[in-house]
């Protein structure tokens, strides 16, 4: 029987994961956990409790209380707001890490744990379209340059002490329920917001700002099948690229339009600009796919739909 502890689990990624986890586990066999207050279904559909992943020595009372067995560590500070407070971000991206190496390396009844890395551990001297698994990785941001080095200290600690950790570098991720916090493509969950509520949007990104992103539900199934996959069909232990849709502000907005006619976007880019501009425009996630089979399901159009519907119901429900 697995035990998983979710940290970070109030976050973008954290509150879908808990759930999907805990649907396929058990909803007791979920522990969640955040520095704050979760959603809803989060706090009371299993346990949840107020833990801070910078406090090793309450974290390995609770992994040991808890008996657990696989950790998810979602917790970070994302690249815009890590360029506002860049040593402070380093600390939390980096000790958080390498609190949870350390714990694995000590505790035998985890078996695996999950960190996510990023498009971000590319640069601007990285091939930016296709951009290959293995290629130049030379990132001019702090959060970038946490990501790469999380990359060199996962694979470490594989080889050296055999812990068994997982990962995948997300695109711009995109959902409805919770919304994104201090990211550089955090303007492609912004827009449906905005565009639902006022029928207009200003982008911080150019119109050409092509990114690649993918629909959270894409990622949370990406991410459960690499927890799930056989450990001898991974021949990598950093971080496997994945794709998603490849697009633009303009063509997201053109999408929106075809739903909301009336919709009007402008452009007012902002210092996330030159980190968007550093940034892949489209990724080779063919890796992954031979490994472990990875697989979408949403492209421009069905995710454009589906978070439309997913926001209003959001706001409506909000009223
Ligand atoms: C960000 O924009 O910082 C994140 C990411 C791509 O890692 N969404």
């Amino acid at each position: 029987m697995e035990n998983i502890l979710v940290i970070g689990a109030a976050g973008q990624i954290g509150s879908e994961l808990v759930v999907a986890l805990r649907k396929r586990y058990g909803a007791e066999q979920v522990f969640a956990t955040d520095i704050k207050q979760a959603p809803e279904d989060v706090m009371n559909g299993g346990p949840f409790e107020i833990l801070d992943v910078l406090d090793s020595n309450r974290l390995i009372h609770f992994v040991i209380r808890h008996k657990i067995t696989q950790i998810y560590h979602l917790a970070a500070v994302l690249s815009g707001n890590a360029e506002k407070i860049p040593m402070q971000a380093w600390d939390i991206n980096m000790r958080s890490l390498l609190n949870i190496l350390d714990l694995a390396k000590e505790v035998e009844a985890i078996k695996k744990i999950f960190w996510p890395s990023s498009i971000a551990v590319f640069g601007p001297t990285t091939p930016r379209f296709n951009t290959p698994q293995f290629t130049i990785t030379e990132p001019n941001t702090v959060y970038g340059i946490s990501k790469l080095a999380g990359e060199r200290w996962i694979e470490y600690y594989y080889n050296r002490y055999g812990v068994d950790v997982r990962s995948l570098r997300y695109p711009g991720l995109i959902s409805y329920k919770t919304e994104a916090g201090g990211g550089t493509t955090d303007y492609a969950v912004e827009i449906f917001f905005d565009a639902v509520r006022n029928g207009s949007y200003t982008s911080f990104l150019s119109a050409e700002s092509k990114l690649p992103m993918m629909f959270m539900e894409d990622a949370i199934n990406a991410t459960i099948d690499l927890m799930e996959a056989d450990e001898e069909n991974l021949s990598l232990r950093s971080s496997y690229n994945i794709a998603g849709i490849s697009f633009d502000p303009r063509e997201l907005a053109l999408e929106i339009k075809k739903h909301i006619p009336d919709f009007r976007i402008d452009y007012k880019p902002d210092f996330r600009q030159a980190i968007a501009d550093s940034w892949p425009a489209s990724i080779d996630d063919s890796v992954a796919k031979a490994d472990w089979g990875l697989k979408y399901n949403y492209g421009i159009d069905k995710l454009t739909e589906t978070m439309l519907e997913g926001v209003r119901n959001k706001l409506n429900k909000a009223d």
